[in-house]
């Protein structure tokens, strides 16, 4: 398979470095930074246990007890006047972090519009996704729609036809929570075979952000919406791709789903369906209208076209399976991940991120040596609902190669499977709705790559 340099490259080439900042490379091999990330590393792994602190050591080199130029003189930035208030207006991160960015993946065809972006799950700590790295998935471009403009309108079985501007959506109740949005096409390059090479391309249509809004419910209450017989609503986006999609009345009558204005404190982002799109947690990420136009309340599902031809699993019988809407318990290491390298052996931290869209996450499992042994990580707080949730694991590299994987398992007792699990029941055909077991290969040279396990 063919690799760009910024995907093969090492770590150790400047531009095509993305990997520093989960602590692969810089942390425990050099001494550069790695004194305050050594105190903060060691800080948490005591919190976690108390054989801990000794594994932080083993077999690394230790950071040095003085003599490194970079403590023993003052930098400029330590005795000169900084500068002033530059970033009045909106702030931007350090410029030693351009290569955190959103990509286009080399396994897709590549197009002059190009209709997704992939996150660098990579380079991200946490469970939030900051909103200039959100994955984007646009089936006609994405718009700055003006908010002033932009009307909202409730019809069908309703007592009366409401169409709200945005000043009425935002002078209401609002709610305030973090959830995942995952793409059902997340993975989708890995149903045959191993395609692409790093976790940002086999994982990064997923996002986590904390939404702010208006209940759907309150706002079909309002419009004397029928909820008895009214068992469905069809949510229309107000771009050119025609995006209509059926949402069972049941989620929306939990109270969870949200016609959402707001992303990470501030308005939504134009990529992500500024000013107004439908959250509904748990869900493939379609079904997350953006540019939210309209809601109508029906009595049955309306087979739109993207949910009767598009989002459809082609199953082993030649059948398809339609409206397959939760994204099912999945979990990912994103360090050590395909792409990155590690310097050498000893202590490492192994993260990733564990989501389900059927509640909360309950477990995560790690496994080194392919499935064979498995530990139990630590899950980050907070733990929410149908939100992305961090794990941890201490871990030292011995330096023989090792296959690493994650299993979750979240609080309806649904473990991730494995490919040979998901194959017999699925197939190979599918391009949706792929949650299994992701396997990464660290090589004796400390290479990370993206396999799979016959
Ligand atoms: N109006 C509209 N809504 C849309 C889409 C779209 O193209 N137009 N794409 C859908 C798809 S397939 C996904 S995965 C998510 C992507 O949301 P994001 O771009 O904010 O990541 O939006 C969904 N909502
Ligand atoms: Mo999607």
């Amino acid at each position: 398979m063919k690799q760009d340099s910024i995907h093969s490259g090492r770590v150790q080439k400047a531009p095509e470095n993305f990997l520093t900042p989960s602590g692969v490379k810089e942390v425990f091999a050099e001494g550069k930074k790695g004194r305050r990330d050594f105190i903060r590393n060691a800080f948490a792994a005591a919190a976690a246990g108390a054989a801990a602190p000794m594994a932080l050591s083993q077999g690394n080199p230790v950071p040095s007890e003085g003599g490194d130029p970079n403590i023993l003189n003052l930098p400029e930035h330590a005795t000169g006047l900084g500068q002033g208030v530059a970033v009045e207006g909106y702030g931007k991160p350090s410029q030693y972090e351009a290569n955190l960015q959103r990509r286009q993946s080399p396994g897709l065809t590549q197009t002059t519009q190009a209709s997704v972006s992939f996150a660098p799950l990579q380079s991200l700590f946490g469970i939030v996704t900051p909103s200039g790295l959100h994955f984007e998935r646009h089936h006609q471009g994405w718009w700055d729609i003006d908010p002033s403009k932009h009307r909202f309108m409730i019809n069908g079985m309703v007592k009366k036809n409401m169409v709200f501007t945005m000043d009425e959506i935002m002078r209401l109740p609002s709610v305030s929570r973090f959830h995942f949005i995952e793409c059902g096409a997340n993975t989708a390059t890995e149903w045959g075979n191993v395609a692409v090479p790093t976790v940002q391309y086999t994982h990064g249509m997923i996002s986590c952000s904390e939404f702010t809004g208006v209940p759907l419910i309150t706002l079909l209450e309002m419009a004397g919406a029928n909820l008895k017989n009214g068992k469905f609503v069809l949510a229309e986006g107000g771009d050119g791709s025609s995006m209509t999609r059926t949402i069972p009345m049941s989620l929306i009558t939990s109270g969870e789903v949200i016609v959402a204005y707001g992303q990470n404190g501030e308005m939504l982002r134009p990529e992500n369906g500024y000013p107004l799109r439908l959250v509904v947690p748990g869900v493939q990420g379609v079904s997350w209208v953006k540019y939210l136009r309209r809601v109508e309340v029906g009595d049955k599902p309306y087979a739109a076209k993207d949910e009767a031809i598009h989002y459809i699993d082609l199953m082993p019988n030649g059948l398809q399976r339609q409206y397959t809407n939760i994204q099912e318990i999945k979990s990912v290491v994103t360090t050590p991940s395909g792409g990155q390298v590690l310097l050498d052996k000893g202590f490492y931290n192994i993260t990733g991120l564990a989501w389900s869209g059927k509640g909360k996450v309950k477990r995560v499992d790690v496994s080194t040596d392919g499935g064979r042994n498995w530990r139990q990580a630590r899950l980050e707080t907070p733990v929410l609902s149908k939100a992305l949730t961090r794990f941890n694991l201490n871990w030292v590299w011995d330096g023989k190669p090792a296959i690493i994987q994650s299993r979750a398992q979240d609080e309806t007792g649904h473990v991730q499977p494995t490919y040979q699990q998901l194959r017999a029941v699925r197939g190979t055909r599918s391009i949706y709705h792929n949650n299994a077991i992701q396997s990464w290969l660290v090589q004796e040279n400390g290479e990370v790559k993206n396999v799979q396990l016959s």
